[in-house]
């Protein structure tokens, strides 16, 4: 398969013409995407996960105690027991951390960085549910599992956009329609950022949120130059030992700014420590706690291994690898660990395989580099051992 073969989940356009055309630029909508989807979560069982304290879990009432209420979760029996007929909406959070079936849904989305995918959010809503017009600043492909959803696509918004007064929830005071759909189990529609949205229930439905992540300017700035900062001396200063005489003291003369742009320059412009920043930011998990690990004993860890016990990934664990000048980088879960290039194809066994055993492991059991890795990334708690 290349970048140009037609992808049915992209209504038999190429991933190369998808990326080119709509990708950040436009909205798509796909019939049938993934045609006979059925949802391995039932509305039950959402609702169920959000009893639970470690799940994150919203539910949007239109007409609650306040027009668009919102409240947060974990909810109780009884929270269900109390609320209408209609109109309301439940959003469960990375649904794919906690039901493998649901992060199996990624395999669809191949054609993109796989450390561009924050999450999979489920969201139930009974007839004329919804969570108001607004816009998000992440793509996202929105996957019809059940029922029957509408959407209305609106005008492109920035920060600027007016909101209406309402302390919870981005709900825009102007939506400029665009287009609308009824979307029926299998389509899915992908909308890049701040595109407008308004999705409202006509039957009890399910949607599936696959959302993108990508770091704000702000962001980048902010948190590589605070990754920098920690390898700076406190000695390492501005420095103006080229000085001239000064024409007025009290003036800032452009050859300070040359200096500074220069000292800039010099640590901004280090690509290794930005790729390694980068790839730490990136493969931060969402829900840090979920990723422990803990002790094990090499020995124990290629014994269990020999014994036929199987590795997979944490399902909160997030991994990428990436290669410099002098060797590859690994990616786990906001750590990097700079490795030897002959482990390339180890390395993209553990990013990529269903599971890792005595036999896919094979080669690198006899090696020293392999091993330690595996027994690190067990400790870290990116990989574990699969309940069997
Ligand atoms: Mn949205």
């Amino acid at each position: 398969m290349t970048s140009d073969t037609p992808l049915e989940v992209l209504g038999g356009i190429s991933a190369r013409v998808f990326l080119r055309d709509y990708w950040q630029k436009k909205p798509l909508l796909i019939r049938q995407a993934l045609p006979g989807f059925q949802s391995p979560v039932t509305a039950d069982e959402l609702a169920g996960l959000s009893l639970e304290e470690e799940v994150e879990s919203r539910l949007v009432l239109e007409h609650g105690d306040r027009p668009w209420e919102l409240r947060r979760g974990p909810f109780t029996e009884e929270t269900y027991g109390q609320l209408p007929e209609r109109d309301w909406t439940l959003l469960v959070q990375a649904v794919d951390q906690l039901i493998p079936e649901v992060a199996d849904l990624a395999r669809h989305f191949r054609f993109l960085p796989s450390w561009r995918i924050d999450d999979v959010m489920i969201s139930f809503a009974t007839p004329g549910g919804g969570v108001g017009p607004h816009f998000d600043n992440y793509d996202v492909f929105l996957l019809q599992a059940e029922g029957r959803r509408r959407w209305k696509i609106g005008q492109l918004c920035d920060s600027e956009s007016a909101l209406l007064e309402h302390g919870d929830l981005k709900i825009l005071a102007d939506f400029r329609q665009a287009d609308e759909w009824v979307l029926e189990p299998g389509d899915m529609l992908y909308l890049p950022p701040r595109v407008a949205h308004y999705g409202i229930a006509e039957d009890a439905c399910m949607t599936y949120s696959v959302g993108f992540r990508a770091p704000s300017a702000a962001e980048v700035l902010t948190h590589f130059t605070d990754f920098l900062a920690q390898f700076l001396p406190d000695e390492e200063r501005y420095g103006d030992a080229d000085l001239e005489p000064a024409k007025d003291p009290h003036q800032i003369q452009a050859d300070a700014l040359r200096r500074l742009k220069g000292l800039l320059d010099e640590h901004m412009g280090d690509e290794r420590l930005l790729l390694t920043w980068f790839g730490q930011f990136m493969t931060e998990p969402r829900y840090p706690e979920r990723v422990a690990g803990g002790e094990i004993e090499e020995g124990d860890l290629f014994e269990a291994l020999g014994d036929g016990a199987v590795l997979v990934r944490n399902p909160s664990a997030r991994l990428a690898w990436s290669e410099v000048d002098i060797g590859l980088l690994l990616f786990a879960s906001g750590q990097s660990t700079l490795l030897p290039v002959h482990l390339r194809e180890l390395l993209k066994l553990v990013c990529a395989a269903d599971a890792l055993h005595q036999d896919n492991l094979q080669a690198w059991l006899a090696d020293e580099d392999g091993r330690t890795l595996l027994v690190q990334l067990v400790k870290q708690g990116s990989l574990e051992f699969a309940d069997e």
